[in-house]
């Protein structure tokens, strides 16, 4: 194992929790592995679910309504096409991004596109869903979309990261978070490594990607990992170390997510996430008479599940 130089900046954090994402079904045929967001990790504050999808037509997540959190998909294969009852309507391609924040409400599909020539296209990312804290539960739904040649990126000593949210280096990425949060997208050639500064309060988390890595410290727990698992930090430290020691030759990718933690109550009902029950009730009853935002969803449906002749 390669050694690993103690740096003059504070304290490592370490890798307090390790799970394995299992497939499990979801939507309307799509396979997902659920790290955050499942039994044994509710919730991880600020950061509701992680799910790293897969779909192949036909499938996918037709229609259904969000409120109180932001989604953040990124591709890493094929695309989808997200249609909402706005008339907002686009392809999230591969390597490219939607920060979607939900607010007050939003009723969407996102389903693989498709190419009309009866090819089969496996179509894989990661959706990420970020609480909203109180104050902006209920803003106007907005998205950012940035696409892949769009993403900011950065390579320095066989370590390529592709800046979703927050800096790296000095180079910072175009997206606002109203939830302070950082998002990095890293690819260490075997043998390097990365000690990267995470802002002492935030949780964080690792989820990998690709490959074979090791996180924290190399005399602790759960330090080792491979793809599809998540790992929680934990607290105490302000920057992760993270390297590459595998043997094999082949590159380890991971995304490093991390974000301040709200602090306030959540009640959740499927994809609705407020503060108590009665927002709660108040939003089930919104979303069945279509008010307060979902108006729009009175006369909609998408283009895609219409198309699978779904609804
Ligand atoms: C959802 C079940 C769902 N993970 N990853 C229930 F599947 C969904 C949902 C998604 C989703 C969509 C994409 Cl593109 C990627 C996902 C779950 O749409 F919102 C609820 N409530
Ligand atoms: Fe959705």
């Amino acid at each position: 194992m390669m050694p690993i130089s103690e740096e003059a900046s504070g304290k490592k954090r370490l890798v307090v929790k390790k799970l394995f994402a299992r497939q499990q079904h979801e939507g309307f045929g799509a396979v997902v592995r659920r790290s955050i967001g499942r039994f044994e990790l509710r919730y991880f504050d600020p950061f509701l679910v992680l799910d790293e999808f897969s779909v192949t037509a036909p499938a996918g997540f037709p229609d259904h309504p969000h409120r109180g959190f932001e989604t953040v998909t990124y591709m890493l294969e094929g695309e989808i096409l997200h249609e909402d009852c706005e008339g907002h309507k686009g392809v999230i391609r591969e390597g490219g991004l939607q920060w979607m924040t939900a607010g007050k409400g939003i009723v969407h599909s996102e389903m693989p596109s498709s190419n009309g020539n009866g090819t089969t296209t496996h179509n894989k990312g990661l959706q990420l869903w970020i609480n909203l804290s109180s104050k902006h539960k209920l803003v106007m739904p907005s998205y950012q979309e940035t696409e892949s040649k769009d993403i900011a990126e950065a390579e320095k000593d066989g370590v390529r990261v592709r800046i979703i949210a927050g800096e790296w280096n000095g180079v910072k990425s175009k997206i606002c978070t109203r939830t302070p949060t950082m998002y990095l997208d890293f690819t260490l050639s075997p043998g390097s490594k990365i000690s990267q500064h995470i802002p002492l309060h935030w949780n964080a988390f690792v989820y990998v990607l690709q490959g074979h890595g090791h996180f924290g410290d190399a005399r602790s727990q759960h330090s080792a990992a491979s793809a599809h698992h998540m790992l929680i930090l934990g607290l105490g430290g302000d920057r992760l170390e993270a390297w590459n020691g595998s043997d094999s030759g082949l590159p380890l990718r991971f995304i490093l997510v991390g974000g301040e933690p709200i602090g306030e109550p959540v009640v959740q009902f499927g994809p609705f996430v407020m503060n108590t029950q009665e927002e709660i009730d108040q939003t089930i009853d919104d979303f069945e008479n279509f008010t307060n935002g979902f108006e729009k969803a009175r006369h909609w449906k998408s283009q895609a599940a219409s198309d699978l002749g779904l609804f």
